[in-house]
C-alpha cells in the first residue's frame, strides 16, 4: 500500500515537472513562430489568439490546427521559422510529387532528432557495444538518417546499409555481427525469409529490431521475432514533426512512449476538432515545443490511435500512444511509401487513359503487393496483346516516377470496374493489419 502510494506520488511529481517544462517550451515556441512566420501570424490573428494568451500547455486548444494542406500552401519556404542560412538539412515525405512535404532542420533540430532516435535504440537494449544495421532508406526519407543519427549518439557501430540488395545485407549482417536491425517490418520479414532459405539463421547475432514507418500487426511482430530470434520494437514518426523517434517502444511492448518533452500529443475528434480525454480513440495531433527551423503547432497527423498515462513497468513516465489504428484520409502506406489514390489518377489522365481504376493492396508473406487495374479505352480494346503489354509497362514506369514504387499494372476491359452510386471504391486493401 505504502509502496504504491509512494509510486503514485513520484509519478505525479514527474508529470508535474514535465508539464512545467512543456509549458515553458510551448510559450517560447509560440512567440518564435508568431514573430518569424507570417503564415502562423495570420492564422493566429484570424483565430483572435495572441502569443500572450498561451501561458501553459492547458492553453493549447486556443491555437489553430495546421494540416498537410497548409504545408502545401506554404511550400517550400513559407513555414520556415529561421533564416535559410541557419538551416543545415532538408528531408521530405516518402511520397510523392504534388503532395510533397519538405521539412527543414537547424543543427540543433538534428541534435534533438538524434536524441529521440537514441532513446529508441537504448529502449531496445542498444549500447556502445552494439552494431546497428540501418536498412531504412537513406536520402530524402527520414528513416535512414534518423536511426543513423540515433545510433551515433548512442555510440554504437553504425552500418548505413540503406534498403535493397538483400543478399549483401545478410552477408554484412553475418560478417560484421549486426545486433540491432532497423527497417520497415515488411523488409524485416523479407530479410528473415531470405536468411532461412539460405540456412544462415545460425550465423546471425541479431538480438533486437526497431521497425516502423508502416502499419504492422501483433501477429507479424511475433512471426518476425520467431524467425529472426529477436525482440521487435515499434517506432513511430513523421517527416513533418522530425522523422522516426517521435515515439518508441520499450521492453513492455504495449505501445510507444512519446518524446513529449519535444512533441506534445493531443487526441482530437477528427470531425469536430474537439480535444478528447486520454484513453479515447481519435486523431493524433502534435505540437513541437523545442524545434527551431520547422516547429509545427497542433499538426493534424491523420493517424488514429489512443493515448495512455498508465504506469509502464519500464519506469519511463512518458505518455504512451497505442499502435496506429488507421488514418482519417485516403493515404495508403505501401512498403513504407505514402501513396495517394489521386496520384494514380493524375498519371492515368496525363497518359490519356480514363480515370476508371482500382488499387488492390494485399500482404503476402509479410510483403505488400500493389496492383492497379485500369480500364482500357475502347480503341485500345481491339489492340494486339503486344501493344497492351507495352502500354502496361509505360504506365508502370510513369507510376514509379510519380510514387517512388512500382505497382503491377493490369489493363482490364472497358466498363469492367464496378461503378458506384456513391463514392467510387478506389482502394481494396486486403491487408489484415
Ligand atoms: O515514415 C518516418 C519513420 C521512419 C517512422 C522510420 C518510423 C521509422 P513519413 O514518410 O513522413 O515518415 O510517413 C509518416 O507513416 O503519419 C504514419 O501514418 C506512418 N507510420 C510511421 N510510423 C509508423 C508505425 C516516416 N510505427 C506516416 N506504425 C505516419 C504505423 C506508421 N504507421
Amino acid at each position: 500500500m505504502f509502496v504504491s502510494y509512494y509510486q503514485e506520488e513520484m509519478e505525479r511529481a514527474s508529470r508535474e515537472s514535465m508539464k512545467e517544462l512543456q509549458s515553458k517550451r510551448l510559450v517560447g515556441t509560440v512567440k518564435h513562430v508568431y514573430d518569424k512566420v507570417p503564415y502562423y501570424r495570420n492564422l493566429m490573428d484570424a483565430k483572435g489568439v495572441a502569443p500572450e494568451d498561451i501561458k501553459s500547455i492547458d492553453d493549447l486548444p486556443k491555437l489553430p490546427f495546421i494540416s498537410k494542406d497548409d504545408l502545401r500552401d506554404a511550400y517550400p519556404y513559407g513555414m520556415l521559422a529561421v533564416p535559410l542560412s541557419d538551416t543545415v538539412r532538408i528531408q521530405s515525405t516518402s511520397g510523392t510529387t504534388g503532395r510533397r512535404v519538405v521539412a527543414f532542420y537547424t543543427q540543433a533540430d538534428i541534435d534533438l532528432w538524434d536524441e529521440c532516435c537514441a532513446r529508441a535504440i537504448v529502449a531496445a537494449g542498444g549500447g556502445k557495444d552494439d552494431v546497428v544495421h540501418v536498412s531504412y532508406g537513406y536520402g530524402l526519407f527520414t528513416g535512414g538518417p534518423g536511426l543513423n543519427g540515433g545510433s551515433h549518439k548512442v555510440g554504437s557501430l553504425t552500418l548505413p546499409m540503406s534498403s535493397g540488395n538483400t543478399e549483401r545485407q545478410i552477408q554484412f549482417m553475418c560478417d560484421l555481427g549486426s545486433t540491432i536491425l532497423c527497417c520497415t517490418p515488411s523488409y524485416a520479414a523479407y530479410i528473415a525469409e531470405t536468411i532461412s532459405s539460405q540456412g544462415l539463421r545460425g550465423e546471425i547475432k541479431l538480438k533486437a529490431g526497431i521497425f516502423g514507418a508502416e502499419a504492422w500487426s501483433e501477429e507479424m511482430r511475433r512471426d518476425i521475432e520467431k524467425n529472426l530470434g529477436i525482440k521487435a520494437y515499434d517506432i513511430y514518426g513523421l517527416t513533418e514533426i522530425s522523422g522516426p523517434g517521435v515515439s518508441f517502444e520499450c521492453e513492455e511492448q504495449t505501445g510507444m512512449h512519446v518524446n513529449e518533452d519535444h512533441f506534445v500529443p493531443e487526441i482530437i475528434d477528427p470531425a469536430t476538432g474537439e480535444v478528447l480525454p486520454d484513453g479515447t480513440k481519435g486523431e493524433l495531433v502534435f505540437t513541437c515545443i523545442s524545434k527551431t527551423a520547422f516547429p509545427l503547432l497542433r499538426y493534424r497527423t491523420r493517424d488514429i490511435c489512443v493515448l495512455s498515462r498508465k504506469a509502464c513497468s519500464c519506469g519511463r513516465t512518458l505518455i504512451k500512444m497505442s499502435r496506429l489504428m488507421g488514418r482519417t484520409d485516403d493515404m495508403l502506406i505501401i512498403r513504407g511509401v505514402n501513396v495517394f489514390p489521386s496520384q494514380i489518377e493524375t498519371v492515368l489522365l496525363r497518359c490519356g487513359m480514363t480515370p476508371n481504376y482500382q488499387i488492390i493492396v494485399d500482404r503476402v508473406h509479410h510483403t505488400d503487393t500493389f496492383e492497379v487495374q485500369v480500364e482500357m479505352t475502347t480503341d485500345m480494346f481491339s489492340d494486339t496483346v503486344k501493344n497492351i503489354s507495352t502500354r502496361e509497362n509505360e504506365l508502370v514506369s510513369d507510376m514509379k516516377t510519380m510514387l517512388g514504387i512500382s505497382p503491377k499494372v493490369t489493363l482490364v476491359a472497358p466498363r469492367s470496374i464496378t461503378r458506384s452510386e456513391g463514392k467510387a471504391v478506389r482502394v481494396i486493401d486486403r491487408r489484415k493489419i
